[in-house]
């Protein structure tokens, strides 16, 4: 039977074309999953999970850290992009291989080929996180998509448009769930509703973000 929603379906996967430069590769992430899981703990051992603060000086909801030759920071001084964990002192862990190669895979199947991310941010939220409408322009070249991954509890994504003001669409991401974001879309306001608590079988109660970006 034919469904008009989805482009294709791809075995386990399929896709949902969302906007233009916009394609959610619906449970593309899912047989990796656990082994992303296990990752983003080693990742977490090196560069512990923790709430950055925003130049205006709030503590954001979502826990995050980094992998990649280059982590997103904030602080008093703003945001950036640097080669080291603040909170260590130490380099950020390297960008995990089977990351890399998922990113890859993602960017490619969504008309991106030669994507070869320096960054991955993980954000992990608990119930009550969110984050609210933004843009994400602390990147080097906007011409690379950003290529993120769901893991764990459901969450209500915002896409919004080039102007905060633009009324965003809702997207529900999942577990597994892949989104390229590029072209046209690389620097729409989007953002996350706040969690619901739940469990899930491979991340209890949270939801974990992997987004990787080529920032320098
Ligand atoms: C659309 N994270 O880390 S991922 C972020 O679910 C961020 O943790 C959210 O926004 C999260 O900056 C959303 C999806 C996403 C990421 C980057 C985008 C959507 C995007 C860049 C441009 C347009
Ligand atoms: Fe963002």
């Amino acid at each position: 039977m034919m469904n008009d929603l989805f482009d294709s379906v791809d075995g386990e996967h399929w896709r949902e074309p969302v906007a233009d430069g916009v394609v959610v590769l619906r449970r593309f992430a899912s047989p990796a999953s656990s082994a992303l899981m296990a990752t983003v703990a080693a990742i977490a051992e090196q560069a512990p999970f923790r709430h950055m603060v925003t130049p205006g000086g709030h503590s954001m909801s979502a826990a995050m850290t980094c992998a990649g030759s280059l982590g997103w920071v904030t602080d008093a001084r703003g945001y950036r992009y640097q080669s080291h964990d603040p909170q260590t002192g130490e380099p950020w862990p390297a960008m995990p291989f089977t990351f890399a190669e998922l990113a890859k895979k993602a960017a490619e199947d969504a008309g991106f080929p030669g994507f070869e991310p320096d960054a991955c941010l993980v954000n992990r939220y608990q119930p009550g996180a969110k984050m609210g409408l933004h843009q994400d322009k602390d990147e080097r070249d906007f011409s690379w998509p950003i290529v993120s991954v769901s893991l764990g509890l459901p969450i209500v994504f915002q896409f919004g448009g080039r102007r905060r003001s633009d009324r965003p669409q809702r997207v529900l991401l999942e577990h597994g769930d892949v989104v390229v974001w590029g072209g046209s879309a690389r620097l729409n306001y989007h953002g996350v509703l706040t969690l619901k608590a739940g469990q899930h079988p491979l991340t209890g109660g949270y939801r974990y973000n992997l987004t990787f970006r080529k920032a320098g």
